[in-house]
């Protein structure tokens, strides 16, 4: 029926016509990124409103300075006593913060990057009244190069999510060693003691948030919140962590008495803290691995902070011992309460395996006073 050439030619046309399919269809796709590529570009260069009728740009694109649209915040602040409510939702939050770690800077130059934050390292916006009030608390002996980091990057961070916060340092005194899960139960009562805040975010001297849609708010259930550091590939290292950063409300804490107070050096407390969320009737709640992202500070383990070769009988127990052990039983001694420009600092003295040591004596001249009292 066809020749050798005609067959040739229909061969050909049909090849043609595949090559125009597949070449439109690759023109399409080719316009579609283009076209998601603008609109991404436009809308982080988009004017969004800042919720008392004025308008802000954000001028932060994926990956941006974590102050890049502060300045204009208090450039455009209004005081009043009747501020409307904050948004929902903040419109000075963009997504990725570029996370360069470095510390060519003082802690006054932090401070001046801050010019809102008040005595105590506390801060409330200027323009609206803020849905969330939260309190950060961080375990903490002699790592002053972290703690400069940290407040550098996670003032700005907390301001662009229009919250009402607070930083306490809750600084272990002496060299004993170290119970990061005792210092945090010491901070929530300190802080409780202080305002009435709505919102404890346990937090790791040594942990930068990545992305400012990790909101440092609390959810119904115990939240962890670094759930996807880079030391481990921006994954959980495995499904019970709850170590790094966590979010607990007055009630959450509560109802699982704390955290326990018998866990001196390195490793398990975090662990325990899981379970004892569980025990209490309560689950964990997590932010998305994109959103859940932290940088940690490298370093190596700590002098006074061994590893604790008990941790695991005690996570054995956890069941028969969270009701004894906690918030109902912590003892300490707060030895001074300072408040520096950008952070509460609360030293405090809390003893040892052995217990808390009977508190010194008072100076002679007060004795004598206090003797001449009681006659
Ligand atoms: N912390 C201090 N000073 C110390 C020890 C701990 O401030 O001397 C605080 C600080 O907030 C720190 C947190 O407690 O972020 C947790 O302690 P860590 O950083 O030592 O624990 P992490 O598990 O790192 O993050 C341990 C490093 C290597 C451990 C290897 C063990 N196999
Ligand atoms: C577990 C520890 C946790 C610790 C986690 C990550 O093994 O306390 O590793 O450690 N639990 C026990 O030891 C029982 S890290 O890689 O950060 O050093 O948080």
């Amino acid at each position: 029926m066809f020749s050798f050439q005609s067959k040739k030619i229909y061969l050909f046309m049909f090849l043609g016509i595949q090559l125009v399919v597949i070449a439109l269809f690759s023109r399409e796709a080719y316009k579609k990124s283009v076209t998601y590529f603008i609109h991404i570009l436009r809308k982080d260069n988009a004017s969004i409103p800042t919720g008392r009728n004025q308008t802000s740009t954000a001028v932060v694109a994926n990956g941006g300075d974590v102050y890049a649209n502060l300045s204009r915040l208090s450039k455009a602040h209004s005081q009043g006593e009747n501020l409307t409510y904050c948004p929902k939702t903040s419109p000075l939050i963009v997504g990725r913060i570029n996370v360069r770690i470095h510390s060519n800077f003082t802690m006054q130059e932090v401070q001046r990057k801050n010019p809102l934050v008040v005595r105590g390292g506390r801060y409330r916006p200027p323009d609206c009244e803020a849905r969330h009030r939260t309190a950060i608390i961080i375990p903490y002996r002699d790592r002053e190069h972290h703690l400069k980091v940290l407040l550098y990057f996670l003032h700005p961070f907390l301001q662009r999510q229009q919250l009402n916060y607070g930083f306490y340092v809750i600084h272990q005194a002496g060299n004993y060693t170290f119970n990061r899960a005792k210092l945090m139960n010491v901070g929530f009562r300190e802080a409780m003691k202080e305002e009435d805040w709505d919102c404890l975010f346990f937090h790791d001297v040594d942990l930068i948030p990545e992305d400012d849609r990790n909101t440092y708010m609390c959810d119904t259930n115990p939240k962890h919140a670094a759930i996807a550091m880079d030391k481990f590939g921006y994954k959980l290292p495995y499904k019970m962590y709850f170590g790094g950063v966590s979010a607990l409300s007055p009630l959450h804490y509560l109802k699982m008495n704390g955290f326990p107070n018998n866990y001196w050096g390195w490793g398990g407390e975090d662990d325990d803290i899981g379970v004892r969320v569980s025990l209490a009737g309560m689950s964990i709640s997590r932010p998305s691995l994109k959103v859940g992202r932290y940088k940690m500070i490298k370093h190596k383990l700590d002098k006074g902070n061994d590893v604790n070769p008990k941790r695991f009988n005690m996570l054995a127990k956890t069941r028969q011992t969270w009701k004894q052990d906690g918030m109902n039983t912590v003892e300490y001694r707060v030895i001074s309460r300072e408040y520096h420009p950008l952070y509460t600092n609360i030293t405090v003295d809390i003893g040892t395996e052995a217990g808390l040591p009977p508190p010194p004596p008072p100076p002679p001249k007060a004795a004598a006073m206090s003797a001449t009292q009681k006659v």
